[in-house]
């Protein structure tokens, strides 16, 4: 949630890592209102903190490690959810809190595949939020066996930013990123890929057909986070699930041969 700075002006804006070129951009628009801003969101952001560490208390009383699954709209959350959840089969139980904006979809997808999904439309008296907070997590938590799982992964809702200044009491962050979206993002939506523990860099099946450059969207990555694990995927070819499975596996504290 280190999106919002306060200014000894009080005022609050969106305001770029200091490791990160700060570009072009005045933010006296915020004066009129800024103190009113600061209290708005302190408040905000301290009644999510609140309730995310509930939810992690409860998922961690019921033996549950938690994932946020984030990316941009359409980048592969879900078909790499298929085949997580039938690659991990056996091993160990996961279930799905599902996150869309409307519609049961996805949610339903993944269900006919036999996982505990619990479904949140944040549509449905949330506002139609473009992210899931720790309170929509919380009602959707409700709806599951947590004694009957191992790891909880949250699919968010598909965009690249919100979702990752929401916790939702998880304990990890994973990104998924499509390499269709180009190589210039880290730069421009610094947030997301900041705030993940492990980006999935997927569709490299369709590399021969786009003119990305790895080299670079790698290089970006690294100057706004130097410490993300990549893996290298194609949820459609399944290359690279095995490496996903093993992080998850990690997270669970499972021990696999290759952590
Ligand atoms: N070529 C290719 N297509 C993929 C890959 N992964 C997903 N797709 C396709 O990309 C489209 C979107 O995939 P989804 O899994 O629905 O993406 P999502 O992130 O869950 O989307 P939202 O839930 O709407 O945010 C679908 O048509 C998938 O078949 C991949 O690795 N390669
Ligand atoms: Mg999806």
């Amino acid at each position: 949630m280190g999106r919002f700075h306060r200014h000894t002006d009080g005022t609050v804006h969106e305001h770029e890592h200091p490791d990160v070129r700060h570009d072009v951009g005045d933010h006296t628009g915020y004066r009129e209102s800024g103190t009113v801003r600061v209290e708005v969101l302190e408040n905000l952001l301290a009644e999510n903190d609140r309730v995310a560490a509930a939810n992690r208390l409860d998922l961690e009383r019921a033996g549950v490690r938690c994932v946020n699954l984030m990316s941009s709209p359409g980048a592969g959350k879900t078909t790499l959810l298929r085949r997580t959840i039938t690659a991990l089969s056996g091993t160990l139980q996961l279930g799905v809190l599902e996150g869309d904006i409307a519609t049961s979809l996805d949610a339903d997808e993944l269900a006919s595949l036999g996982a505990p999904v619990s479904l949140v439309n944040t549509s449905a008296g949330f506002g139609g939020e473009c992210h899931l907070d720790a309170v929509m997590v919380r009602s959707g938590l409700g709806r599951l066996a947590l004694s009957d799982l191992d790891l909880l992964v949250v699919e968010n809702v598909g965009n690249l930013v919100c979702p990752a200044e929401f916790d939702v009491g998880e304990d990890a962050r994973a990104m998924v990123y499509a390499v269709t979206e180009g190589e210039e993002k880290p730069l421009k939506y610094p947030v997301m890929f900041r705030a993940a523990d492990v980006i999935v860099v997927n569709k490299v099946d369709l590399l021969p057909h786009l003119d990305f450059r790895m080299d670079r969207f790698l290089g970006h990555l690294r100057d706004v986070n130097p410490h993300a694990r990549v893996i290298h995927a194609s949820a459609r070819t399944g290359e690279g699930v095995d490496e996903w499975c093993a992080w998850l596996l990690h997270v669970h504290g499972t021990p696999t041969q290759r952590g």
